[in-house]
């Protein structure tokens, strides 16, 4: 059985309490009960909301929590911590300061604020443009007119045989991995990583691309529940399958680093979107309250509804990805081109690393719409496959190297 790390006890010397979706009501303090014959050095900060909280993290060094009506957090220190919310969708971002005294309970409440300029988000209209030239593989073309600066290359192509978009990701380091004392015990050691500019494709592969390859491929369903639809992320494919796809569509399966510099960009995002828990509405495809509602065994992440009991069609969620890719944790895991290895090697900055050169197995990562728990929607958490596997959560994307 695997370490779930996370660390409970610990409190930054300035708690940072990441609040979504919620505006800031009454702030109060009262006596803490029990402490009137050993007066407390310490204090207590509870949080509420009318609607209730859909979304609460606590961050700090090898602290989080996650809360979904009421956080009652024990034996601060005293002094003034800072509350802040984030922006997301309706709801406008806003701040306060509670006071924290020894020996009292603060008590804040929270009551929901209405962003009145807020707007659904809507996939942008990418129009199509000639190749500009940069010197792409035959059967790819630029989609729009805007370049990477560093590179020179168009910031969106087409797999033209699929009509496969693909996204460039600069040439950069990021961070890779988890850090000590959270995570899996596979997702360590936390390193540096450089990879030069890579593309990636902006949705999963979908059944329809992928029966251009074999037209008579069934991606079944799953108690009744189609997984089959054109627009349904391919999934029963076996790792060499996937690769197979990859190599007549002239595109590569990603790396394990492409894979999660994509998904974690350069601020270190412990979930795609941030880090909120549980997700904030639309974040991504997971087992939720459609999937409870409609198959039998099945426990959706609390407060959280994507509407889709399976998969859902591609591109349509994770519209707040560093680089503009879409479902990349969600949706289906995705398998990576390396062989699985149980640590990370350490060395420090890899460039463009590539996995073990033996071993029998394969990675997939991100979560899909099987996934209810946090420790696996992490975006550095990793999944080993045989490359025989098949099942109804694991699909794939490519990728492209273009050198230059
Ligand atoms: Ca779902
Ligand atoms: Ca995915």
């Amino acid at each position: 059985m695997k370490n779930r790390m996370t660390g409970n006890g610990y409190f930054p010397a300035l708690l940072l309490v990441a609040l979504a979706l919620w505006g800031w009501g009454c702030t109060t303090n009262a006596p803490t009960a029990g402490n009137r014959s050993s007066p407390s050095t310490t204090g207590k900060l509870i949080i509420t909301s009318e609607p209730p909280v859909l979304a609460v993290t606590v961050t700090g060094p090898k602290y989080w929590r996650a809360s979904t009506t009421r956080m009652e957090l024990a034996g601060l220190a005293p002094g003034e911590y800072r509350l802040q919310s984030a922006p997301l969708d309706e709801f406008a971002p806003t701040e306060t300061t509670v006071t924290v005294r020894a020996g009292e309970t603060a008590t804040v409440h929270l009551t929901p604020q209405v962003n009145p300029a807020w707007k659904p988000s809507t996939p942008p209209a990418v129009p199509a443009a000639p190749a500009t030239g940069a010197r792409l593989p035959a059967g790819f073309s630029a989609v729009g007119t805007a370049t990477d600066p560093a590179s020179g290359l168009p910031m969106r192509i087409r797999c033209d045989k699929i009509a496969y978009e693909l996204v460039l990701i600069p040439a950069g380091e990021f961070t890779m991995g988890s850090p000590d004392g959270e995570g899996m015990d596979e997702e360590h050691p936390q390193h540096r990583v450089h990879l030069d500019a890579y593309y990636l494709g902006v949705t999963e592969v979908s059944n329809g691309q992928f029966r251009q390859f074999r037209p008579e491929y069934n991606s079944c369903d799953f108690d009744g529940k189609t997984l089959n639809a054109d627009n349904q992320p391919v999934v029963e494919v076996t790792w060499k399958d996937a690769e197979s796809f990859c190599v007549w569509a002239g595109l590569v399966l990603p790396t394990e680093a492409q894979w999660e510099k994509a998904a974690r960009g350069g601020d270190g995002r412990k979930f795609p979107w941030g880090p909120l828990w549980p997700p904030p509405r639309g974040s991504g495809n997971y087992q939720d309250a459609t999937t409870e509602r409609t198959l039998v065994g099945f426990s959706g992440i609390p407060n959280y509804d994507d509407g889709y009991a399976v998969t859902s069609p591609v591109g349509t969620f994770g519209t707040d990805a560093p680089y503009g890719t879409r479902d990349l944790s969600g949706n289906v895991s995705e398998y990576c081109a390396d062989r699985y290895a149980d640590k990370y090697s350490g060395r420090a900055p890899e460039r463009n690393p590539t996995g073990p050169a033996s071993g029998p197995d394969r990675v997939a990562r991100g979560a899909s719409w099987y996934s209810n728990d946090l420790v696996d929607i992490r975006v550095a958490h990793r999944v080993k496959v045989a490359e025989t596997t098949q099942d109804s959560g694991t699909g794939f994307r490519g990728a492209l190297v273009v050198s230059r």
